[in-house]
């Protein structure tokens, strides 16, 4: 690859110069940056350490701010190398939002999908049109695009949660609308547990036709999910790059939760070391059970429960478990893939 552009001589400055003035620029300056061999992300590996350094910031925000004044009481984990881009990943927002004791964060929807990814806490509650879902560390919960959804803490504990959203992916579109709601708490018109009841038992009700693209379930509480990782790891092998790997589905189409963002979990056994992997969408974790590590080109990054780190866009990656444990994980797989972009390579352990 040549990263060097032709230097222009005077005359084709002056060229450039002319035609600037009307909204004119020459390809050939900006070809090899634009229609690269390989995917050349700006997006940096990095990995956020929870417990001492993002979780004494976040309780500092708690005295800072209430909830209802932020709107979302949300520290950003913005890419070292995307600063003042509120992205994690060229396409992907995620962020830490804390809710103190007896706070509401008012209803509002807007075009951007989200998810939620428990992090501490027990009990505080996301209302998705309607239904009120209690959180547990561990938790997959999505609102869906344009769904009504405001969040409250009725329990006598911090909770945070990490959110991730399209963002970035919506303000390319130039696709994103919102509306705040009349009241800051929806009102309740299902009870507690009736989507999963009614669309997560691997049972549909019957004459049902799904109406939207993301999943009718909003809740994927994480007893489910680690029951049937630990069934997998004791019934097979593991796979070399991933280990026990599971996607989260919408029950309706078998496809991800939500179009726009795909979650994964998975399992490494203990002393498990992974065979390199790399593919296009630059992906977040979520440490969950466990400690290792992950080398990401030539940085190891070591981790343990609650941190979070971001693999980029087509970069080497290795995973290596000391004791078992449990990734979450979320990217814009989804979207590459209806649009055909989406690649994958496997390496030798
Ligand atoms: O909880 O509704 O981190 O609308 C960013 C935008 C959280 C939310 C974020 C949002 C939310
Ligand atoms: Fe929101």
């Amino acid at each position: 690859m040549n990263d060097t552009a032709i230097a222009p001589s005077s005359e084709r400055q002056a060229f450039y110069d002319r035609i600037g003035e009307h909204s004119l620029a020459p390809l050939w300056e900006r070809l090899h940056t634009l229609v690269t061999r390989s995917p050349a992300t700006p997006a940096q590996p990095a990995k956020w350490d929870y417990d001492d350094v993002v979780r004494p910031f976040l309780m500092q925000a708690g005295d800072l701010i209430t909830a209802k004044e932020a709107e979302r009481r949300v520290l950003i984990l913005e890419n070292p190398g995307l600063r003042g881009h509120t992205s994690i990943t060229h396409s992907l927002f995620a962020g830490l939002q804390l809710i103190m004791p007896g706070e509401v964060a008012p209803a509002h929807r807007h075009t951007q999908s989200a998810l939620r990814f428990i992090i501490e806490g027990h009990g505080a509650y996301t209302a998705v049109e309607g239904e009120r879902t209690l959180m547990e560390p561990g938790d997959f919960v999505i609102t869906p695009n344009w769904s009504w959804h405001d969040h409250g803490n009725d329990t006598d504990q911090p909770m945070v949660w990490l959110d991730g959203l399209d963002v970035p992916l919506v303000r390319l579109l130039d696709a994103s609308f919102a509306e705040p709601a009349n009241a800051d708490s929806q009102t309740v018109t299902r009870p507690a547990g009736d989507s999963l009841a009614r669309y997560g038992a691997n049972m549909l009700p019957v004459d049902w036709q799904p109406s939207a693209k993301s999943s009718p379930v909003f809740s994927y509480p994480y007893t489910r999910s680690r029951e049937a990782l630990a069934t997998l790891a004791r019934n097979g092998d593991p796979d070399a790059c991933h280990g026990y790997k599971l996607r989260y589905v919408n029950p309706a189409s078998g496809g991800s939760a939500m179009p726009t963002i795909g979650a994964f979990m998975q399992l490494l056994p203990e002393a498990f070391g992974a065979a390199p992997y790399r593919s296009t969408d630059g992906t977040v974790f979520v440490v969950v059970e466990g400690k290792g590590e992950t080398v990401i080109g030539d940085t190891t990054f070591r981790w343990k429960p609650r941190d979070i780190f971001i693999v980029p866009s087509w970069h080497w990656h290795r995973h290596r478990a000391d004791s078992e444990a449990v990734l979450f994980s979320f990217s814009d797989r989804p979207v590459q893939e209806a649009l055909a972009l989406w690649r994958e390579e496997r390496g030798r352990a």
